[in-house]
């Protein structure tokens, strides 16, 4: 009977080990991430987003700012190489020049996931999923909004994303392919604001000041922040934007709806930050070796001044 109570308790102790064994191996995910950067209130939201679901999840977040370089970027990627983090996340600021630092990567046997931008590599296998906007269609609804608004006749003044940048480039092309079906809709002055309300602010008074600047009726921006800085610059050129110059931009931030809701901007076609949820979900799987999509797309909607009072309040970034 003795021998029987021992070889229960010792039985018990094994099992209690191992479960505890088993806890103590489950160890912490490591995640190596390259942010662009800080260069608007889109960005703060998906790095807030990014670091929030880290933290829900218990991972151990490598969190690297570029202030907007790539250099600074594949510098990032190159330390949490030597770190040898489980997974690699990064935010391409522009689509090209990944290919050494990425075959790295896949050398040292760590998986990479791209969060937000998509980049451009001959080997698709260097990354395991890009999940992020389809800008090819965030600007043919920019572009479908506006031949609404103006009956397919407009003098347009585009402010474009960080050249090379794969919303900067999609949201071109889809833009132009819809008002190319509209010959009284021109793109008469086009330049890059940098994605940045400082710069928009900057080449808007040059546009304005320009040959062409008295015929600009309509502004397309690529981004919510250089549109709230081309308004500034619009208000002190004397003009009234939202009224004399209609503005269609991109990101649905809460300073866009609030610039709606004055009157001084038109519509804004959303683009979510807050993919954190979706991007540690994919990242989780990829570290199990599970299989997951090579392409995650965000869903999202466009929004006008007619909505803009309502939706507001519920806007999270
Ligand atoms: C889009 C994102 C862009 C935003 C800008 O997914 O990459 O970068 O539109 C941000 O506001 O700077």
């Amino acid at each position: 009977m003795r021998n029987r109570i021992i070889g229960l308790l010792a039985g018990t102790a094994l099992i209690a080990a191992s479960v505890a064994g088993y806890a103590e191996d489950k160890k912490k995910l490591v995640v190596g991430f390259s942010q662009i950067g800080a260069e608007s209130g889109w960005r703060t939201a998906n790095t807030a987003s990014v670091k929030d679901e880290a933290k829900k999840r218990g991972i151990d977040l490598k969190f690297a700012d570029a202030q907007q370089k790539q250099e600074n970027q594949i510098k990032a990627i190159r330390s949490f190489i030597a770190q040898k983090v489980d997974v690699i996340a990064f935010s391409p600021v522009v689509e090209t020049g990944w290919e050494p630092v990425l075959k790295e990567a896949k050398k040292a046997g760590i998986p990479v996931v791209l969060s937000d931008r998509a980049v451009e590599v001959s080997d698709e296998s260097l990354y395991k999923c890009f999940i992020g906007s389809d800008f090819v269609e965030e600007g043919r609804r920019a572009g479908k909004w506006l031949v609404e608004k103006t009956g397919g006749k407009a003098q347009i003044a585009e402010l474009v994303g960080t050249p090379g940048a794969a919303p900067a480039i999609d949201r071109k092309k889809g833009f132009e392919e819809v008002i190319a079906k509209y010959p009284d809709m021109k793109i008469i002055k086009s330049q890059s604001g940098d994605f940045t309300r400082a710069k928009g602010k900057e080449v808007m008074e040059a546009f304005l000041k320009s040959p062409e600047g008295k015929n600009i009726n309509v502004l397309y921006a690529h981004n919510d922040d250089m549109a709230l800085g081309a308004i500034q610059a619009m208000e002190e050129a004397g003009k009234k934007p939202g009224t004399d110059i209609i503005i269609v931009s991109i990101d649905g931030v809460k300073g866009a709806f609030e610039a709606m809701v004055a009157g001084k901007l038109n519509c804004t076609v959303e683009c979510n930050p807050l993919i954190g949820p979706q991007l540690f979900d994919l990242i989780e799987k990829v570290a199990a070796g599970k299989e997951i999509p090579k392409r995650v797309v965000s869903e999202e909607g466009v929004f006008d001044q007619s909505q803009a009072q309502k939706e507001l309040p519920n806007r999270k970034y």
